[in-house]
């Protein structure tokens, strides 16, 4: 199969095939990422954050839903930050949306950060440019809002949304200030609980007070996701920011997005081509003399580069 060809044409099986590639052999799908990156589309990359169990899945099952009656076709990355514990957590995101599984114009990617520091998924930055190449229109990243870690990710979306659910009104006000920062839209999920309009109220009044003169209100909406309800008027938000004057905001965000995903590439090549020049053994023995302190990290990191340059 000529998987570049293939997922360029949105097949499914090639989609995941890339993916693995680039979660197991990364130096083995480079060139594949190559030639993808450069016929990539520009999606619109949504990020959507909140706290564990706060209906993000659900929603996120709903989006697709709307997506999909526009004739948007949709990529959906649910990035597990702490993998070996919530493994069940996965498994619910994968059922929850099941039902779009046999919808050729849907696909569905669970990934582990594996302790990566940043605690972005390892390689959400490739699958992010296979997903563009395969054409989806739009791409949603799901994480679970935990800590500034967790953040980062949703840093390289387009947009991002808050989840918040009413009834967590100590938790407004020790929100971690950085998710109150990115968020671009505030979603109330959960708006069945009678505790919403005064949550409401709360968050208003706390997005209110991080407004500079002249800033416009940030979006807040209502959403039950069990039943769907306020779903289409979060899309139409979504796509009103997508069209709207946030074009520059936008451009911004993906040179940001380049700019790290060069660092991160060039990490990768450089840390690749010193561990072809040491043998495990090797490696283990530095590992050795640093527990016994006879060397120190930092010297013999730049000694092994500097021996790599020459
Ligand atoms: N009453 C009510 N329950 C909801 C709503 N949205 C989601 N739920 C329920 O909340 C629970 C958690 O929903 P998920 O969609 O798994 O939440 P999540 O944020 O994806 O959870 P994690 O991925 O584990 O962080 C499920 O039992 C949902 O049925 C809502 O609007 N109202
Ligand atoms: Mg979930």
């Amino acid at each position: 199969m000529d998987l570049v060809r293939e997922v360029l044409k949105g097949n499914q099986r090639a989609i995941a095939r890339m993916i693995s590639l680039v979660e197991n052999e990364k130096e083995k799908a480079y060139p594949y990422l190559r030639k993808l990156y450069l016929s990539s589309n520009n999606s619109l990359v949504i990020g959507v954050t909140g706290a564990p169990g706060s209906g993000k899945s659900t929603l996120i099952d709903q989006m697709i839903k709307h997506f999909r009656e526009k004739k948007k076709s949709v990529g959906i990355i649910a990035v597990d930050p702490t993998s070996p514990f919530t493994g069940g957590a996965i498994l619910g995101d994968r059922i929850r949306m099941m039902r779009h599984s046999l919808d050729n114009g849907v696909f569905i990617r669970s990934m582990a950060t594996r302790g990566h520091l940043g605690g972005l998924a390892k390689s959400t930055g490739e699958v992010i440019t296979i997903l563009e190449a395969s054409g989806k229109d739009v791409i949603i990243i799901e994480t679970v809002g935990v800590g500034q870690d967790e953040v980062e990710i949703v840093k390289f979306a387009d947009l991002v949304l808050v989840i918040l659910v009413p009834g967590a009104g100590d938790e407004i006000q020790t929100f971690k200030a950085g998710i109150m920062e990115i968020g671009d839209i505030f979603v109330i999920n959960k708006a069945d609980h009678p505790e919403t309009p005064n949550f409401e109220r709360q968050l208003q009044a706390i997005l209110s007070l991080g407004l500079k003169e002249k800033e416009s209100q940030i979006p807040v909406v209502k959403t039950v996701a069990t039943t769907g309800d306020g779903v289409n008027i979060l899309i139409e938000k979504i796509l009103n920011f997508e069209n709207g004057d946030l074009q520059s905001r936008i451009e911004q965000r993906r040179k940001r997005f380049i700019r790290w995903m060069l660092e991160d590439i060039m990490k990768e090549i450089i840390y690749n081509e010193i561990r072809k020049r040491i043998s495990d053994e090797e490696f283990n023995e530095y590992v050795e003399k640093i527990y016994e302190k006879q060397f120190d990290p930092f010297s013999l990191s730049e000694e092994l580069i500097k021996k790599l340059i020459k």
